[in-house]
């Protein structure tokens, strides 16, 4: 019987958790932080993002350039956090990330063009 109550008392508190975590970033674009931000890139070639596997700090701002010639990209968050049109050859796109978590994205003009950032706190 207890165990049960302290069951759904942690699915209520994790529910609370994801639900805080979710409108806390729904505001679109992350802001730009001072201080201890530090700095990372992102280049798009070859139809890939590289590295498609990339982990930084809190804090940090990402920057991805098109290195591909001729060829249109973008950068997009699966979940919306942050999208940055048409990357023509040679453009930059810079997010910086102010929470932890797990980002995939991908480019919406190749979906089979995906990668992950992962932001620890
Ligand atoms: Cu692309």
């Amino acid at each position: 019987m207890s165990k049960r109550i302290h069951r759904s008392a942690l699915v209520a508190l994790v529910a609370a958790t994801i639900l805080a975590s979710c409108s806390s970033g729904s505001t679109g674009q992350p802001t730009t932080t001072t201080g201890s931000a530090t700095a990372s890139a992102v280049s798009i070639e070859d139809f890939r993002f590289q590295p498609p596997e990339l982990t930084v700090s809190v804090g940090t701002t990402v920057t991805w350039r098109n290195d591909e010639g001729g060829i249109a990209h973008t950068t997009t968050a699966d979940d919306g956090t942050w999208n940055s049109g048409t990357l023509q050859p040679g453009d930059t796109f810079e997010v910086t990330f102010d929470q932890p978590g797990t980002y995939t994205y991908f480019c919406s003009i190749h979906p089979s063009m995906q990668a992950t950032i992962t932001v620890e706190g």
